[in-house]
């Protein structure tokens, strides 16, 4: 901790000695990667810095309302930048060649709660034990001796509540919750932030959702179901692959159910299969036969084949895998 607290004050530092600074996070960005990146950005602008926001990916419109989202570029602009933040990469090919192989980035600061982030930057804080890396630019706010406003609060409420699954999953600590009651307190709107996350679904994708729900598979054992979405599915709803964001959690939410999969089409011949354990079962052992990656919980792979014999494949391997 001793050395981390010695890179919140490096950071409080850089934050003080220079003028201008690039904000970035991963591909696909989620609510964490938007909010935490947006947050610093309203944070760095109260304090009359000239920032910029960088992602590779588009905002995701749930995200729209958060302040400064507008603000966000998608090409890097023809300059040079002393300090580059990258914030909740994971790892850090995730930033884009753009930033990775960009001559024109002096130093990158890297803050971060996933385990295993390389130290790319010049300042590393990685702490696995935050619930969202947004939780970490608030202690970053905290470090430089100022309160967190309400535009800044707005964008870290959102993805502490979007990166805890909505004080769901195992992530909701007691500072999770210490943090989101001060913002609350700021004047967020819990019910407001909700709305936008997660009560304005497209049609799109609730009719994409009732036809992957037409293909719930259990197995004989009640452990292990399934939920699919074929290329004809997006083509009869209208729907893409971002739309199916969270189906897998209908699986997972049967009782009995140990672990989800979701069956997704990728092209002709070739599903991606996610897995979601709910922790007894270790999906990454599964994935990783066939090729794939992740987490205890958490996995995912590709496979060639018909729907049939993908599904038929990767039921029989969890069978035997028990
Ligand atoms: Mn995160």
């Amino acid at each position: 901790m001793t050395a981390t607290k010695t890179e919140m004050a490096a950071i409080a530092a850089e934050i003080t000695n220079n003028s201008s600074f690039l904000i970035t996070s991963h591909e696909s960005p989620d609510p964490d990667a938007v909010g935490s990146t947006l947050a610093l950005a309203n944070y760095l602008t109260s304090r009359g810095k000239d920032v910029t926001i960088y992602l590779q990916d588009p905002v995701p419109a749930s995200c729209m309302f958060l302040p400064m989202a507008k603000d966000v570029v998608s090409e890097l602009p023809d300059r040079d930048f002393e300090v580059c933040f990258v914030l909740d990469i994971g790892e850090f090919r995730r930033a884009g060649k753009a930033i990775t192989t960009s001559t024109r980035i002096n130093r990158f600061i890297n803050v971060d709660h996933h385990l295993g982030c390389e130290n790319f930057g010049v300042h590393n804080v990685i702490d696995p034990t935050a619930c969202a890396t947004a939780a970490l630019i608030y202690r970053i706010i905290k470090e430089c001796g100022d309160e967190v406003d309400y535009p800044t609060g707005l964008c870290i409420y959102t993805a502490i509540l979007s990166d805890t699954g909505s004080f769901h999953y195992s992530n909701s600590t007691p500072e999770a919750f210490a943090i989101a009651g001060e913002m609350i307190g700021k004047g967020v709107n819990a019910w407001n932030v909700n709305e936008n996350l997660y009560e304005s679904e497209p049609l799109q994708r609730i009719a994409l959702l009732a036809l992957a729900l037409s293909d719930l598979t259990i197995s004989q054992s009640g452990e292990y179901a399934s939920v699919t979405v074929t290329l004809d599915m997006y083509e009869k709803t209208g729907a893409t692959a971002e739309d199916t964001d969270r189906f897998i959690n209908y699986p997972r939410s049967i009782r009995g159910v140990e672990v989800a999969l979701f069956f997704r089409q990728i092209d002709e011949n070739s599903f991606k299969i996610g897995f979601r354990s709910k922790g007894k079962i270790n999906v990454a052992a599964v994935s990783a036969s066939f090729g794939g990656g992740g987490h205890h919980n958490a996995a995912g792979c590709t496979i060639n084949g018909t729907l049939a014999e993908v599904k038929k494949l990767v039921f029989e391997r969890l069978e035997q895998m028990r």
